[in-house]
């Protein structure tokens, strides 16, 4: 009797464990940056769909972008949108609020996940978007102290 419960404890852990991170990204044939935010997601344990567009100007208005959060990529998980070079730790930020329909990083901070060149870290956010299309601070990056 122990040992099934204890079994029935660690399937159950392995399951969790192994829960799928799948997440969709849709980019333009010819962005670096885009693949190299893929290979960040992937590092971090997220299967990711991937979609190669003709037109992410039309991607960014059906997911609901707004123009001021935008940038180059645009992922979706769990039917929310993660736009640009936001870092993993925040899409799983992401997943816990249930008050926010998207996250991004608009432009493209250099020093975010996909973006670094060489020692330059420039200061960033991540900005949260909530159901009243209202912009909240989902995470403050700030530039290293040199
Ligand atoms: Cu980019």
């Amino acid at each position: 009797m122990r040992l099934s419960l204890l079994a029935l404890f660690l399937i159950g852990n392995l399951a969790h464990a192994s829960e799928p991170l799948t997440i969709d990204v849709h980019r333009d044939a010819s962005c670096g940056c885009c693949t190299a935010w893929i290979s960040h997601l992937q590092d971090n344990g997220f299967t990711v769909n991937d979609h190669v567009e003709q037109d992410m100007s039309a991607v960014k208005r059906r997911l609901g972008v707004p123009a001021r959060l935008a940038s180059c990529h645009t992922g979706v998980i769990d039917g929310k949108f993660v736009e640009g070079h936001v870092p993993a730790a925040d899409i799983l930020k992401l997943r816990e609020r249930a008050d926010l329909v998207g996250a991004a990083v608009p432009g493209m901070p250099v020093g975010s996940p996909g973006m670094e060149y060489g020692d330059r870290v420039d200061a960033y956010q991540v900005i949260g978007l909530d159901h009243d299309r209202q912009d909240q601070v989902l995470s403050d990056y700030p530039a290293p102290q040199r």
